[in-house]
C-alpha cells in the first residue's frame, strides 16, 4: 500500500480554539476564566475535539486582550490563579485533551519588567532587548505603518528615542538580534513545557526577524508585510536554535502564525528535514474579502479564487510538508457570516463549511462557538467595540473626517470583535455566559442560536460537527489521502475527491444561495455511489447521465470507487 505520511498524533488530532475571555464565566465577572473552562471540559470533549489551543492567560493589561503580555510566568489575574491552570492542565489531560499555549514573543506589553528596564536609560542593560532608534526630521526613524494604524514607532520621552511596535504601542518589538532575549524566550517556553504542556501555536513568528530599518518605498499593507516585516533573513535561523534548544527535546506539537507566507516561503517553516515547526497557519483564503485598503474596505469572495488557495497549498504541502484547516479564529469574522450565508441559509451553510473542514487534508482547528454556528453580530456604537484594532481605526477616520457610519458596517462584516462575542451556551439572560455585565455584549440571537438548544436537536450544527469528527477519525484517508478538485473553475460548486489504496470519496458543495445541476464524468463516477454525509435531511442522489441537483448550500459526500 502507498505509503501515507508519517502517522502522528497532531497530523489526526483535532484542534479547539479558545478565546478565554470569551468562553464562560465562573465567578460572575464578566469575564471568562480558566475555571470556567474547567466547567465546561466534557462538553469540549464531547465534540470530539483531541487538542485546546489556548489563546493567551498570561499576566496582561489587556490592550491587545492578552497577546500584549507583562509575566509569561504567571497567570492573568481575570482568568485566575497558576492553581487554576494547573488544573486545568491536569483535568484536560485526564480527559485526553492535549493542552498547546498561544507563545507571543514577536512583542511583550511595555508593561514587561524587561521594557520598564529597557526604556530607563540608553546605557540599561537591558536597552537592547528592544528596538530603540532616534528620530528623523523630528518624526519617527521610518515610514513603517503599524498593523494597528498609525506609524509603527513610539516616541518615549525618558530617552527621547524611538521604540518599534508592529502592533499596539503598548506592545513593543523584541530584539531577537540579541542572543540574551532569544535564551530568555527558550527559558519561558521550558516552564511551560516542563508543566507539561502539548506545544505552542506561535504568535505571528513570521515577523521576529527585522531586514533593515530603512524607508519603504511600499504603500499598499499587505505588500509591507510580505516583502518587508515577514520572513526576514535570519528568522530560519531563529527558529532552527529554538527547536535544537527547545522543540526537539519534547513530544509536543507546534504551529506557527504565518502573516506574510506564501507557498513556497511556506514550506521552508514545515518541511521536515529542516527541523523547524510542524505546521504553520497562511492567511491567503482569510484575507479573501477585505479589499486593497485592508479589513475595513471588504469586498465579495470569489469561490473560484477560494478553491485555487486551498489547491495551492495542499499541492506544496502533500510530499513533505504538512498543513493546518481552518476557516475562523479569533481575527477574523465568524466563518458562517464570512464564507456562508449567516441568514436564509445558516444551518445548511454552517454545516457545508464543517463537511469542507473536515474532509481535507491537514489538522483541522475549529473555533469556539463555530459549532453551534454563531454569527457575526452588528453592534450600532464604537463603544460597544473592545479590539484596539477597531477603536485605533475608529480615531483614525475620526481625525481625517472619514464617514464612520462607513466604517462600522465594514467592522460589521469583518472586524475582529465579530468572533469575540461570549460563547452563547442557553437562551437565558447572558446566555449562560455569565450573570454580570459581559465584557463584550452578547450577540442578540443567542436565544435561538446556543449549545442547549442545539444538544436536544439531532440536526444541529453541533451534532453535525459530532457526527463528521467521529467519520474523519474512523476513515484515515480523509487525513492522509490525495486530493484532487473537479472543475476548479466552477464559480459555485467546491467539488473534489479525497483517495488512498483504501477508499475514495466526492464531496460537492453549493456555495450558493441558489440550486444547481452538477455533472461529473464516468472517470469519477461509476455505479451507484453511496451519499454518506448530507448537511440535508434527506439523501441526494446522481442520475443515470451522472448529473445531480444541488440544492442551495448543499453539502455532501459520496463514497465513489477508488482508483488508487
Ligand atoms: O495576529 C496577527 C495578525 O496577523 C492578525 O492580527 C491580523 O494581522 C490583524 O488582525 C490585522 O488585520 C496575532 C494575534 O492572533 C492577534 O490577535 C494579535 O492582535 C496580533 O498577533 C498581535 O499579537
Ligand atoms: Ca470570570
Amino acid at each position: 500500500m502507498k505509503q501515507r505520511q508519517k502517522r502522528t498524533w497532531w497530523k489526526e488530532g483535532i484542534v479547539y480554539q479558545i478565546y478565554p475571555r470569551s468562553f464562560n464565566d465562573s465567578n460572575q465577572d464578566g469575564i471568562g476564566d480558566l475555571q470556567g473552562i474547567i466547567e465546561k471540559l466534557d462538553y469540549i470533549k464531547s465534540i470530539g475535539v483531541d487538542i485546546i489551543w489556548l489563546c493567551p492567560v498570561y499576566k496582561s493589561p489587556n490592550d491587545d486582550n492578552g497577546y500584549d503580555i507583562s509575566d509569561y510566568y504567571d497567570i492573568m489575574d481575570d482568568f485566575g490563579t497558576m492553581d487554576d491552570f494547573d488544573e486545568f492542565l491536569s483535568k484536560s489531560h485526564d480527559l485526553d485533551l492535549k493542552i498547546i499555549m498561544d507563545l507571543v514573543v514577536n512583542h511583550t506589553s511595555d508593561e514587561h519588567e524587561w521594557f520598564k528596564e529597557s526604556r530607563l536609560s540608553l546605557d540599561n542593560p537591558k536597552r537592547d532587548y528592544y528596538i530603540w532608534k532616534k528620530g528623523k526630521e523630528g518624526g519617527p526613524p521610518n515610514n513603517w505603518p503599524s498593523f494597528f494604524r498609525g506609524p509603527a514607532w513610539e516616541l518615549d520621552s525618558i530617552t527621547n528615542e524611538y521604540y518599534l511596535h508592529y502592533f499596539s504601542k503598548k506592545q513593543p518589538d523584541l530584539n531577537w538580534e540579541n542572543p540574551k532575549v532569544r535564551q530568555e524566550v527558550y527559558d519561558l517556553m521550558k516552564f511551560w513545557l516542563d508543566k507539561g504542556v502539548d506545544g505552542f501555536r506561535m504568535d505571528v513568528i513570521t515577523l521576529i526577524s527585522k531586514r533593515h530599518f530603512n524607508d519603504t518605498p511600499l504603500s499598499e499593507f499587505g505588500e509591507i508585510i510580505n516583502q518587508l516585516y515577514a520572513n526576514g533573513p535570519r528568522v530560519h535561523e531563529y527558529i532552527q536554535e529554538m527547536n535544537r534548544e527547545v522543540l526537539q527535546n519534547y513530544d509536543i506539537m507546534t504551529v506557527g502564525e504565518g502573516p506574510g507566507i506564501n507557498p513556497e516561503s511556506g514550506l521552508n517553516y514545515v518541511k521536515e528535514d529542516r527541523n523547524e515547526l510542524n505546521m504553520m497557519f497562511h492567511f491567503d483564503h482569510m484575507m479573501l474579502g477585505f479589499g486593497p485598503e485592508g479589513r475595513f474596505d471588504p469586498e465579495p469572495i470569489d469561490i473560484v479564487k477560494f478553491k485555487s488557495i486551498f489547491f495551492q497549498w495542499d499541492d506544496l504541502l502533500k510530499k513533505d510538508g504538512w498543513g493546518s484547516i481552518f476557516l475562523g479564529n479569533h481575527d477574523f469574522p465568524r466563518m458562517v457570516s464570512k464564507f456562508g450565508n449567516d441568514d436564509q441559509y445558516r444551518v445548511e451553510s454552517a454545516k457545508l463549511l464543517t463537511l469542507l473542514l473536515f474532509t481535507l487534508r491537514g489538522t483541522v482547528y475549529i473555533y469556539q462557538g463555530d459549532e453551534i454556528g454563531m454569527t457575526n453580530v452588528a453592534f450600532d456604537s464604537f463603544d460597544d467595540y473592545n479590539d484596539v484594532e477597531i477603536r485605533n481605526t475608529y480615531h483614525e477616520w475620526v481625525e481625517k473626517g472619514l464617514d464612520t457610519n462607513k466604517l462600522l458596517k465594514a467592522v460589521h462584516i469583518s472586524g475582529r470583535d465579530n468572533a469575540r462575542t461570549p460563547v452563547q451556551w442557553n437562551d437565558t439572560p447572558n446566555a449562560g455566559f455569565t450573570t454580570e455585565d459581559p465584557w463584550l455584549k452578547i450577540n442578540p440571537n443567542y436565544k435561538s442560536i446556543n449549545v442547549e438548544s442545539q444538544e436536544k436537536d439531532k440536526n444541529s450544527i453541533l451534532n453535525f460537527y459530532r457526527q463528521v469528527i467521529q467519520f474523519r477519525k474512523s476513515h484515515l484517508t480523509l487525513v492522509y489521502g490525495e486530493f484532487l478538485i473537479i472543475q476548479p473553475h466552477h464559480p459555485d460548486i467546491f467539488a473534489y475527491k479525497r483517495w488512498d489504496d483504501d477508499k475514495a470519496y466526492l464531496v460537492l458543495l453549493n456555495f450558493s444561495d441558489h440550486g444547481q445541476l452538477f455533472q461529473v464524468d464516468d472517470k469519477i463516477l461509476s455505479g451507484n455511489p453511496e451519499c454518506l454525509i448530507t448537511n440535508y435531511n434527506d439523501k441526494n442522489q446522481f442520475d443515470l447521465n451522472n448529473k445531480i441537483e444541488l440544492r442551495p448550500w448543499e453539502g455532501i459526500m459520496f463514497e465513489i470507487l477508488s482508483n488508487g
